[in-house]
């Protein structure tokens, strides 16, 4: 029998955008409760919660304070109870986010590890001394400065991958380890069904601290190759699932920045006991020169299709992948890879779910993305509330690296707000998200771009997500076929088959705004085709509007 998350398709909520019950303008557990029946109507079957833990909100919840209690802006545990049995009633999982490469520097853990170098909590964080006069390697963090924060207290470094106010844990303890899998064991008797893992190939940190490689110009070094994949990650995710998830019938992701077709079958190999399944970042974290995501480049197609097409086939039969182009860290899947102008951008929003959809891996929904929303028009620094748009902004344009207006022009296009804007639920104001003023701009486009609209509306995009959805369900080819790759050096058209159990499907896609030709090696089979979704009225196989996509079944 296949794994239950084989089938299933997940459903990503930023629980402070998603609805807000009480009227305070930030989104919480009872704005969710009150959505389940519409998650229920698009079809999904698993909701993976962002961080609603306790956390001064640094990072938006990614730093916490906490593990075992609600963020009082979200709710109360009562609420996160009420909000876990009605999902179920409803035959929906709740999946919840665990952030367990770093705390808080509000956490008691952290609180006590400071007091002294002798004091039990120390070496549940990673502490050395600094060399000459500065800290003890010349690592940058991820958000900016270096990766070590003097403390005072005790004269020594403490080591933080993200920001000051999340120091990073110390997996070399096998004491915080212990208390790690006790939480999440908690967590799993509570009921919930699985777990997203961030950073989790982060954990294990090459003990000696070297020095990183510094690019030309650059003040600090990469730390990635002594903290990715570090030399007992694959322990640490073996023991976790011994000590916990064996015990559990749950759907484990990690979230695998720089995890390679080598190491993935390590990560969520079918045949290893470490985590159900993986997030690439492959196709988003695209660095351009000279300021890295600070860019407003357009996406390269072709190597969008051929980093799609190297994992597809390194994943066939060994690993089991996570399928997406947007969350909560990316902007909005629509502005970036499709086409917002009016004319295309409903065709386009429903192109890209296909190309999603239709692959071998579990695929993931980013809330908002079924109704096609897209970046808003965030006009000055001051409507950015991440903490990487802001350090950005004064490590960049602050010391003149950058001029305003092209930084606002990339964050336009990078910056991880855009994904965080409020959920479009009809046209009334602040998009019926809230009754005050959200804590983040609603994007003015929700007057026409929005949940009440396109519920109604047959073929809406909420629509062609939900057949999309079902399709998952009712098609065990979608689950379990294999994926063959097809006119891979083509510069406009996406395609597939999927093959199983005798039967075939086609998938072609247009990736660009002109009318293309599907090639003959193609159209050649698709003579007695029968058309099994399109997002066009009456496709035809041998040629392809702009931003069609049409999938087939071949018969003969
Ligand atoms: O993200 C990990 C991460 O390194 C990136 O997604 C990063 O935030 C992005 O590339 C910056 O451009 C995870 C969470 O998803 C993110 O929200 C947190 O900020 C981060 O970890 C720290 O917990
Ligand atoms: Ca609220």
């Amino acid at each position: 029998m296949q794994p239950w998350w084989k089938k299933f398709v997940v459903y990503q909520i930023y629980p402070r955008s998603f609805m807000d019950a009480n009227g305070d303008g930030i989104g919480d557990l009872k704005g969710i409760s009150q959505k389940l029946n519409y998650l229920q109507r698009l079809g999904v079957d698993v909701l993976w919660l962002s961080p609603i833990y306790q956390s001064p909100g640094d990072d938006n919840g990614y730093d916490i304070s906490d593990y075992e209690a609600i963020n009082p802006e979200f709710g109360t545990m009562a609420d996160f109870e009420e909000l876990l049995t009605e999902a179920h009633k409803r035959g929906l999982k709740i999946v919840l986010d665990q952030v367990l490469n770093h705390s808080s520097d509000e956490h008691p853990w952290f609180q006590e590890s400071r007091k002294s170098k002798t004091n039990p909590y120390r070496d549940y964080y990673i502490w050395r001394a600094g060399k000459e006069g500065g800290p003890p390697n010349n690592w940058g963090s991820v958000f900016g400065g270096s990766a070590w924060q003097y403390d005072d207290l005790s004269g020594e470094y403490y080591l933080h991958s993200f920001s000051p106010k999340q120091p990073d844990l110390n997996w070399e303890n096998p004491k915080l380890r212990a208390a790690l899998y006790a939480i999440l064991r908690r967590w799993c008797e509570r009921g919930v069904d699985g777990f997203r893992f961030d950073v989790i190939t982060m954990i294990s940190k090459d003990q000696r601290f070297p020095d990183g490689e510094r690019q030309a110009g650059a003040t600090y070094g990469d730390f990635g190759p002594y903290m990715l994949h570090g030399p007992r990650v694959h322990e640490y995710l073996e023991e976790m699932n011994r000590e916990v998830f064996s015990h559990y019938d749950l759907l484990t992701v990690g979230e695998c920045g720089g995890i390679t077709i080598d190491n993935a079958p390590l990560y969520a190999g079918l045949e290893r006991k470490e985590l159900d399944m993986f997030f690439q970042f492959e196709h988003v974290d695209t660095w351009d020169p000279p300021f890295g995501k600070w860019t407003d480049a357009r996406f390269d197609f072709l190597q969008h299709k051929r980093l799609f097409f190297k994992w597809q086939k390194a994943c066939a039969g060994k690993a089991w992948m996570a399928l997406f182009l947007g969350n909560h860290d990316q902007p909005r899947l629509l502005s970036r890879f499709g086409d917002e102008r009016p004319q295309w951008r409903e065709r386009s929003a429903k192109m890209l779910a296909m190309s999603t959809h239709l692959m071998l891996g579990t695929p993931y929904v980013y809330q908002g993305d079924e109704l096609g929303m897209s970046n808003a028009p965030f006009a000055t620094i001051a409507d950015y509330r991440d903490i990487e748009a802001r350090n950005a902004w004064h490590d960049l344009v602050e010391t003149g690296q950058i001029s305003a207006p092209d930084m606002l022009r990339f964050l336009g296009k990078r910056s991880r707000d855009q994904a965080r804007t409020p959920m479009q639920w009809d046209n009334t104001a602040h998009a019926g998200f809230s009754a005050a003023d959200p804590w983040i701009m609603v994007n003015p486009n929700y007057l026409t771009v929005n949940a009440e609209e396109q519920l109604t509306r047959p073929d809406s995009v909420f629509n062609f997500y939900r057949r999309l959805i079902a399709l998952r369900k009712s098609e065990d080819i979608l689950s379990a076929g294999d994926l063959l790759p097809q006119l891979e050096d083509d510069a406009q058209i996406f395609a597939w088959q999927r093959r199983y159990d005798g039967r075939v499907w086609q998938f072609i896609s247009n990736w660009s705004d002109v009318e293309v030709e599907v090639p003959t090696e193609l159209t050649a089979a698709m003579g007695a085709a029968e058309l099994v979704l399109s997002n066009v009225e009456s496709p035809v196989p041998t040629s392809l509007q702009p931003y069609e996509g049409t999938v087939w079944e071949l018969k003969g």
